[in-house]
């Protein structure tokens, strides 16, 4: 699939670049690595966002080309290239418009992604979505520039916790190796990424440790945020990002879960896992997806239906472990 894949990179034209809703820095990372070495390619491209652009990763060079609406590029796509996007639902803007007269590459490394491009390159394997962009555009020929580089560096950090998650080989550095090569400074990354977070994200924090309930013998770690909260403090959805990690750091903790109220009956959860459960297998049963240590899930639930439900759901998996 690859070699099909770098070939349409290599001889086409007019690609259409997208990722998931709620963007993290893989799926950013990957969808403006994509874009830039298009571009660099000298190929009709555009990199599209359903969402809007999270502040912490306004570093990345090509911020400035992404755009928001469907209807705001100057060519007919030909491929539509799907990044970091476990379920074709979970693509933003919805495609399903252009699908009749474009083919969809769908490029992820999630577990739970079913195959729904017309041409796939889905590898469990992967640290990273970067991880397989940057595999297409070596099989390509194309060489690494400074600005793609960081974008894909930028996937890899988010995806490994910094090379802190499990999963981290030889082969993640070797390829953090080859990332770098073209001159990029690793801290300037990193304290952008994780030393550069707004004062409200403090707030938060400080909010969700408030809220935190320790379950099943303590081995969850379970705690909510509100939309008013956020809207009290003047923060976005985007800036809770990864707050749910500080929940499974602690000892006995097998599972971390941060549940954010969207509405009274819509929520958004994050679930973390030490690997001991498979939060992807509690994430499906309600309509998410994502990894075996980290996954997620938007559902439309009252919060205290939602709560004990995954707390049900949770505590079974811990008792067949
Ligand atoms: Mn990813």
């Amino acid at each position: 699939m690859i070699e099909q894949i770098a070939s349409i990179v290599r001889d086409q034209d007019n690609f259409l670049v997208v990722t998931h809703v709620n963007p993290d820095g893989d799926a950013i990372g990957s969808l403006l690595g994509m874009y830039l070495a298009l571009k660099e390619m000298g190929k009709n491209a555009a990199a599209l966002l359903g969402n809007e652009f999270p502040e912490l990763f306004r570093f990345l060079p090509g911020k400035r080309d992404i755009l928001y609406r469907s209807d705001s590029f100057n060519f007919i796509p030909a491929y539509i290239v799907s990044l970091d996007v476990a379920a074709e639902n979970r693509i933003t803007p919805d495609m399903s418009g252009l699908r009749g007269s474009t083919k969809l590459i769908n490029v992820d490394h999630h577990p739970t992604n079913p195959g729904y491009g017309d041409i796939n390159y889905v590898q469990r394997y992967a640290n990273s979505t970067t991880q397989l962009v940057y595999e297409i555009l070596e099989k390509v020929g194309h060489r690494l520039s400074v600005n793609v580089g960081t974008c894909l560096y930028t996937g890899l950090v988010t995806d490994t916790g910094c090379f802190k998650f499990a999963g981290v080989t030889s082969h993640t550095f070797q390829l953090a190796a080859k990332l770098l090569e073209p001159g990029i400074d690793s801290y300037e990354v990193t304290r952008h990424l994780f030393e550069e977070y707004a004062p409200s994200r403090l707030i938060l924090e400080r909010l969700m440790l408030e809220h935190l309930e320790t379950l099943l013998s303590g081995k969850l770690s379970l705690s909510h945020l509100d939309i008013e909260d956020f809207e009290k403090i003047g923060a976005s959805l985007s800036e809770a990002e990864n707050l749910v990690n500080r929940l499974r750091e602690t000892r006995g903790v097998e599972v971390g879960v941060l549940i954010t109220k969207l509405s009274d009956d819509l929520c958004k959860v994050s679930l973390r896992s030490k690997g001991l459960i498979d939060v992807s297998v509690i994430a499906s049963e309600l309509g998410g997806g994502g990894h075996r240590r980290a996954a997620g899930i938007k559902v439309s639930m009252p919060i205290e239906e939602l709560r004990e439900r995954l707390v049900d759901l949770i505590g079974k998996a811990m008792i067949s472990s």
